[in-house]
């Protein structure tokens, strides 16, 4: 019997391909194309499934074009590139890759959150411009990180992963803002007090963002929210591009209503909005928050174990949309 094609989008380390051919006829991408819609859409259709980044858009549009799928693995936890309903309607199963990166990416976020805090990437501009000729007093003053307050708004699984390093490493006060309020368990373990966003906002030293991206999550911070801050905060985004609204963003770092942001994803990504290369009370990063070798790898076995359960036992470690396989 021949074997199930699938598609790998982008550039993978080896080892993914080797254990994904035991089971398939693979095509890869290892000199990492980005394809354009017509180009991903002709590809997709040519396969029975599909091992994603999580940045491929698989819509209706997509779908309708590609009869033979039957699914896609994102090996990333986000999957704001699956339209989810119509993979459901078009019985495609859909797929993600929790757990595997929360502590990795927590670890990340609180790395932002001090760079950010302390200016770490200011100073390092600073002496690499050569302009370091002397010492001073209020040299780069930053914000305190420990004994201050941490509003975390997401509170999934990276989100107090975050939280138990806030509260337990740094001795913070941490308040949080999610959709449904945490267990009384889950709230005791990384001693996290649930309060509304509004609150939130006007009363944390440093705000992190680990919400998932939906319409409904579109602009979480705007105009309006960074004008609830303190003009002392800090505002970190490591959940994606799009919650933030980057220009108002921009204008509120340029005028001081807030102190400095640490951005890992950015509306439009890989762009960047030219008004935040101005800011330099900014630490940017490339969208790296899970990049580690051993979890982005652990990523990728995520997402190839659910394409070889789907197709040798019909069933998927992590999925999205159980009721296709039902
Ligand atoms: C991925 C992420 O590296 O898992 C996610 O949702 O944001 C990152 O860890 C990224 O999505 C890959 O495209």
């Amino acid at each position: 019997m021949s074997k199930p094609k699938i598609i790998v989008t982008r550039h993978v380390y080896p080892e993914v391909l080797t254990y994904l051919a035991r089971h398939f006829e693979v095509t890869d991408n290892q000199t990492d194309q980005v394809w354009d819609l017509n180009g991903w859409t002709t590809l997709l259709g040519q396969h029975d499934g599909a091992l994603t980044m999580g940045i491929e858009p698989v819509n209706e549009q997509v779908l309708a074009a590609c009869p033979q799928l039957r699914i896609c693995a994102n090996l990333s936890v986000g999957y704001n590139n699956f339209d989810v309903p119509a993979m459901t309607r078009h019985k495609v199963v859909a797929t993600n890759a929790p757990d595997v990166l929360t502590e990795t990416t927590a670890d990340f976020g609180f790395g932002l959150l001090m760079a950010t805090a302390r200016r770490i990437t200011e100073g390092e501009n600073y002496i690499r411009r050569g302009e370091w000729n002397k010492w001073r007093l209020d040299f780069f003053c930053g914000a305190e990180v420990h004994g201050s307050t941490l509003g975390i708004i997401g509170m999934g699984r990276i989100g107090r992963a975050i939280a138990r390093r806030a509260a337990h490493g740094f001795g913070m006060q941490v308040l949080y803002h999610n959709r449904s309020r945490l267990s009384a368990e889950h709230e005791a373990e990384c001693k996290a007090r649930y309060v509304s966003k509004a609150e939130l906002l006007a009363q944390a030293d440093h705000v992190v963002l680990v919400v998932p991206y939906s319409k409904e999550a579109h602009h979480t911070i705007g105009a309006a929210e960074l004008a609830l801050m303190k003009p002392t905060a800090t505002l970190v985004n490591i959940a994606r591009g799009g919650i933030v609204d980057d220009v108002a963003l921009a204008k509120a770092l340029q005028s001081g209503q807030i102190a400095a942001a640490g951005l890992d994803v950015f509306e439009g990504e890989p762009k960047v909005h030219p008004d935040l290369l101005q800011c330099s009370n900014i630490v940017l990063t490339p969208h790296i928050a899970s990049s580690t070798r051993a979890t982005r790898l652990g990523m990728a076995m995520v997402a190839a174990n659910n394409l070889i359960a789907f197709f040798t036992e019909g069933k998927v470690l992590t999925p999205l949309n159980p009721e296709v396989l039902a």
